[in-house]
């Protein structure tokens, strides 16, 4: 065999073994989710002054480890740059990604993810110190960008500047300090990468936030959300329902506040989601108050909004529930 052959089938048995394991059973013996998270996005997953991690994708985390323990505290933390995240989740080094990741065809397919559903509708922007006065990314003919490296952001950045016949010289850093530093030291004239992310890093990591701004155009869609190996539909079901559950208490009226109290409504909508009637938790191989125990603990999608990307100064926009105006859709859980 030729050694290219060899090494070839050698990657795909590597990435395939972990894909045939039961994840929910590896992970109920374990005790704990291991989770694979950003390396510190405000907002997305960043620990607190306390060392404890904090934002939407890691109440995604927690939610997965409300509905199989319990307990969203079981939950470890992987921070992982752009280039190590598809490796760290098709290595089984991880149980998710929920780190700001786009769900594309390419990763879907020949990266062997399942993205589980979208956690946060977004899109491609650009910041730029105000002091250069420009106006529209249309005036960037010619400018040094600062870019990540693996990710979708570096494909859109090429795509946009070709369709504008615009030139660009790149700056490509992998780490988010790294790329921020040479940014706000003036090493390139601009910063791409999700509108969230500019939001956040505007906010967070600016030393004056006012001195930047971020260019009205929209680039690219950017659905981000939580992803699992392909081969696995039990954990699949697992990661993709807990999202959904998230989304429905939103639309059901259901948060940490009230969830104890209307766990005895007459609403059987309300009593599905609960546990009260069926035995939704058990097809799922979980505890029939899975749900309750993800909404007590972590909240519903506009608490975990409100609670990690409100104070940043994000607008729900895209994602308000779709009998809002916004994309939120969970299907029906029952
Ligand atoms: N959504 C895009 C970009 C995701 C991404 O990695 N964004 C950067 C810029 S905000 C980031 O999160 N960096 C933080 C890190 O490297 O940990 C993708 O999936 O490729």
């Amino acid at each position: 065999m030729k050694p290219t052959i060899l090494l070839a089938l050698v990657a795909l048995a590597a990435t395939a073994a972990p894909a045939k394991a039961q994840t929910l059973d590896a992970v109920k013996s374990k005790g704990y989710v291991q989770c694979g998270v950003n390396t510190g996005l405000a907002g997305f997953s960043q620990p607190d002054s306390k060392g404890v991690w904090r934002g939407i994708d890691v109440d995604m985390c927690r939610a997965v480890a409300a509905a199989v323990f319990g307990d969203a505290g079981k939950v470890r933390y992987t921070p992982l740059t752009a280039q190590q995240r598809f490796t760290a989740l098709q290595s089984g080094e991880v149980d998710i990604l929920a780190r700001n990741t786009t769900w594309t065809v390419v990763r879907d397919t020949s990266l062997g993810l399942n993205f589980v559903g979208v956690n946060y509708y977004d899109g491609q922007g650009f910041m730029v110190p105000k002091k250069l006065n420009v106006k529209s990314a249309k005036e960037l003919n010619g400018a040094t960008i600062c870019v990540q490296p693996g990710t979708t952001t570096e494909l859109n950045l090429a795509d946009y500047f070709r369709a504008n016949r615009m030139n660009f010289k790149p700056v490509v850093i992998e780490k988010l300090e790294e790329v921020l530093n040479a940014y706000f030291a003036g090493r390139c004239d601009v910063f791409t990468t999700d509108h969230s992310g500019l939001v956040a890093v505007r906010a967070s990591r600016a030393p004056n936030p006012a001195e930047h701004v971020i260019l009205p155009e929209i680039i690219s869609k950017e659905p981000l959300g939580p992803a699992v190996r392909h081969g696995d539909d039990r954990w699949f079901d697992v990661v993709k329902w807990s999202l959904f559950a998230m989304l429905e208490a939103e639309e059901l009226g259901l948060s940490s506040k009230n969830i104890a109290e209307q766990a005895k409504s007459p609403n059987p909508s309300i009593q599905r989601f609960t546990g009260a009637s069926g035995d939704i938790g058990r097809m799922l191989g979980l505890d029939n108050r899975w749900a309750v125990n993800i909404i007590r603990q972590v909240g519903n999608y506009a608490e975990s909004f409100e609670a990690n990307l409100t104070p940043l100064g994000f607008e729900r926009g895209l994602n308000r529930p779709w009998s809002q105006g916004g994309l939120m859709y969970a299907p029906p859980i029952r």
